[in-house]
């Protein structure tokens, strides 16, 4: 390991000779070695869920642990708003059409024998694994040990697949991730440096809460978003979608209504929600629901106090499996303490897409709109990096695995698209940092009926394409109007930004040699 620690000296000091370092130099100018990389990632958690990001809803303290000990970006962004696509974007450095990854489609499949960060890892000495959700369908390859859920998993007593089997787990998933994970860190070999994925299945629809939390923000009301009626004027992609919380939220499968009626659609919907429950634990959730389905018959709720009903249901729900994910995060860091991995250890939280929490009155992402387009990402660093607070740069999940790489001191191949943000945690701020961010959606048509679309942003503006059956655009000050409530293309006194817009956008599908350059509308 020795190589690692030369080149990962020259990456933090930018000095040419590491040999005999004065017993004076700085802390920062002696690393205590490769680093290990414990990598958290959770599905579909928003940073509206998250304490150190907003104080509106939720309160995550060991998630907050990490962000008031380490960095908080605040400007955190994904390729591509979905979690298939988003996975192959973070282990391969690259956007969509590069991977081969575009969406959750039955046909696509990831390519596993392509270039990714943990083979990389691997191949310099490094001990890999991942635990938890997965999504990409072919067999996890650059792993050392790797167990994994099958498609979306299962909440309680799920099923996880290893190289060998696959089997019933007791209990509920965040913990169980993080059980095997824990024990994974444990069993390793002590002489290697590591790097583990823990990638949650959690807050992924339908937000199944553990049971010992069923109780939890039961007297919460939240704050109703001041976007929840939006009425899309200007906008017709967002007019055709299917995520709307009033009109596409089920009452049964979401909201966890008990159905009456046992020979209806609703009711199997039931029976399958709970299919994996325990009898025991069967009857504490049919407790717990019953009333709530008492509750809801009882108001009968019609329009807009029916669709802000589904809304607290919906949060209650969300901020109870967060909480869940938040204690197993917090096992985690404690473990790190306790075992003097801490100092030598990069721990990253992030999720794989932001999420709507009755913005624009949707749940679900994909839009490249800021609430799905955005993903929270706190770091805790290790002790050599003195970085603290927030970093404002615009940062892209394709950076993750150039950022890995350099910290293990292995060289970034050139095809990687993403830029390593270790200058950031270095606390330098390059000249050169991106000015700009590409995106690109591609799954249509296919449930909640988001739109194609591809677009470029800016620290100040974004233009979006929606192409394939349509051919419209959008262009957004979100200076002026963060809430992407105000399409200005085509408005007067816009070309020249639009203008100025387009030929960035065309730079970036350039650069990333994206085949679909200014796709037209294809009938
Ligand atoms: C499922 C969900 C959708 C969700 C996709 C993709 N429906 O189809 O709401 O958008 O997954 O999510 S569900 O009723 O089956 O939960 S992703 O995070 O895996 O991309
Ligand atoms: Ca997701």
């Amino acid at each position: 390991m020795k190589n690692l620690n030369t080149k990962l000296f020259y990456s933090l000091t930018g000095a040419a000779a590491v040999a005999s370092l004065p017993s004076c130099a700085p802390k920062q100018a002696e690393p205590q070695g490769p680093y290990n990389i414990v990598y958290i990632m959770t599905d579909d958690h928003t940073a509206q869920m998250m304490s150190c990001y907003d104080r509106r809803y939720v309160h995550t303290p060991n998630l907050d642990r990490i962000a008031e000990d380490g960095v908080r970006f605040t400007n955190s962004f994904v390729a591509n708003s979905l979690s298939g696509p988003s996975r192959a974007c973070m282990i391969t450095g690259k956007h969509s059409h590069a991977n081969g990854f575009a969406d959750n489609e039955p046909g696509t499949v990831f390519d596993s024998s392509q270039q990714t960060f943990p083979k990389l890892l691997q191949a310099a000495g490094y001990q890999t694994a991942v635990v938890g959700k997965w999504h990409l369908k072919s067999a996890p390859t650059g792993f050392d040990y790797w167990e994994i859920i099958p498609g979306q998993g299962d909440y309680y007593n799920p099923r996880f697949i290893t190289p060998q089997d696959t089997l019933r787990n007791e209990g509920y998933i965040s913990d169980l991730i993080t059980d095997k994970s824990l024990k994974w860190l444990d069993e390793r070999d002590k002489e290697k440096p590591f790097c583990i994925l823990i990638h949650h299945k959690a807050c992924h629809r339908e937000w199944q809460p553990d049971l010992k939390y069923l109780n939890e923000y039961e007297d919460t009301t939240f704050p109703i978003p001041d976007t929840f009626y939006d009425t899309y004027e200007g906008r017709v992609a967002a007019q055709a979608q299917e995520m709307s919380i009033a009109k596409d939220m089920k009452l049964v499968a979401d909201n966890k209504i008990i159905p009456k009626d046992e020979k209806s659609r609703d009711y199997r919907s039931y029976k399958y929600a709970v299919s994996r429950l325990t009898p025991e634990e069967k009857a504490v959730y049919d407790e717990f629901y019953s009333k709530i389905t008492d509750d809801f018959y009882a108001k009968n709720p019609q329009g807009n106090d029916l669709a802000e009903w589904k809304f607290q249901r919906y949060m209650r729900d969300y901020a109870k499996v967060v909480k869940s994910v938040d204690d197993n995060v917090g096992r985690v860091l404690d473990y790190l303490e306790a075992n003097g991995l801490k100092e030598n250890t990069l721990v990253v939280y992030t999720s794989d897409q932001g999420f709507y929490m009755g913005e624009h009155g949707w749940f679900d992402k994909r839009f490249m709109y800021e609430e799905s387009f955005r993903t929270p990402l706190v770091m805790s660093l290790p002790d050599d990096f003195e970085r603290k607070g927030d970093i404002e740069e615009m940062v892209q999940n394709i950076d993750y695995a150039p950022t890995f790489l350099e910290l293990a001191g292995v060289e970034v191949p050139e095809d990687i698209h993403g830029e390593s943000i270790v200058p950031l945690l270095k606390g330098e701020k390059p000249a050169t940092w991106r000015k700009s961010l590409y995106y690109h959606y591609y799954e249509f048509p296919a449930v909640h009926m988001v739109k194609r679309h591809y677009g470029v942003r800016t620290e100040r503006y974004k233009l979006i394409h929606f192409y394939n059956d349509i051919d419209v655009w959008e262009l957004y000050d979100l200076q002026e109007d963060p809430k992407e409530l105000n399409n200005l293309y085509g408005k007067e006194g816009y070309d020249q930004i639009t203008k100025e817009l387009m030929e960035e956008l065309k730079r970036l599908q350039e650069q990333y040699d994206d085949p679909i350059r200014f796709a037209q509308a294809q009938k």
